[in-house]
């Protein structure tokens, strides 16, 4: 079934992508401003935020979280700031968790550990992310629940089962990671199956499979991610010029297949925010 409207997020940073890669990539605060307001103008709902200090250095730093989501919801009021909680490879838990302090709508909540390329492993254990939920729970934060494999679903729902993640549930099936499962048409009809009845969920394709991934989302009835922690370039040879780039190329398709889209107010309402 389609949603009745598709919720697009944008995740403007990322915390692997560089300004060597793509010089639109957003390390000052005016940089951020300018990515988030580009895709907020161009549809986005959702902005996933990794924070960067000025020479591109990932942090997951409390002040420089408050300092970009300040200049962020000062430029575009309305728009669901969604801080990650996943923050770089090798970073301590305690360290990820420092963005919960702000009491954000939402925040990532990873569901498994994988390869991440290269030597890179990203962590996530059961009892980690049982912690991440409860302090997402102690300050109010409903979580994405970030599924880079179909494990990781299973995981998520050992830990509903249990208690651990209560609420509605709102996945993001994040596919084309070196190390979890494949931006394939067949990996993403097994994981969306894979979902509990009533959930929502969204899909983030790295790299090439970006396009591919989203589209076959709104088909599936779900939501879209884009921007350039998932993927630089808008085709085989180009860079995106921002965010909004991807943004608006996504909303026309969706437009095309007769989907609207949706607002940030429309997304508090789909994904149970409202009224929190
Ligand atoms: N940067 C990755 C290691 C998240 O935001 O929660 C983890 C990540 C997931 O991006
Ligand atoms: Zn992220």
């Amino acid at each position: 079934m389609s949603p009745q409207k598709v919720i697009i997020t944008a995740a403007i940073s990322g915390a692997e992508v560089t300004q060597q890669m793509n010089p639109a990539v957003p390390y000052t605060i005016e940089q951020y401003v300018r990515e988030a307001k580009s895709a907020v103008d161009a549809g986005a709902a959702i902005i996933h935020l990794h924070a960067r200090w000025d020479d591109g250095k990932p942090t997951q730093d409390r002040e420089r979280f408050r300092e970009i989501i300040n200049a962020i919801q000062a430029a575009c009021p309305q728009v669901i700031i969604q801080p990650s909680t996943g923050g770089a490879t090798g970073m301590t838990a305690e360290e990820r968790l420092q963005p919960t302090e702000l009491n954000p709508e939402m925040a990532s909540l990873d569901c498994g550990t994988l390869n991440f390329g290269g030597d890179e492993i990203f962590i996530n254990t059961e009892n980690m992310i049982i912690d991440f939920a409860a302090r997402m729970r102690e300050h109010g934060i409903m979580p994405e629940l970030e599924c880079f494999d179909k494990s990781h679903i299973d995981m998520a729902l050992r830990l509903v089962r249990k208690g651990h993640i209560q609420g509605h549930l709102h996945f993001n099936i994040v596919l084309g990671v070196n190390g979890g499962a494949a931006g394939t048409p067949r990996d993403l009809l097994f994981m969306k199956e894979s979902l509990p009845e009533g959930a929502t969920f969204t899909v983030s394709g790295v790299g090439r499979c970006q396009l591919e991934m989203n589209v076959m989302s709104m088909l599936l009835g779900g939501h879209v991610r884009v921007g350039f922690e998932d993927n630089l370039r808008i085709d085989r040879t180009q860079n995106a010029a921002s965010n909004g780039e991807f943004v608006a190329r996504i909303a026309r398709i969706a437009k095309e297949l007769n989907l609207e889209i949706a607002s940030p107010a429309e997304a508090r309402q789909i994904l149970g925010l409202a009224g929190r």
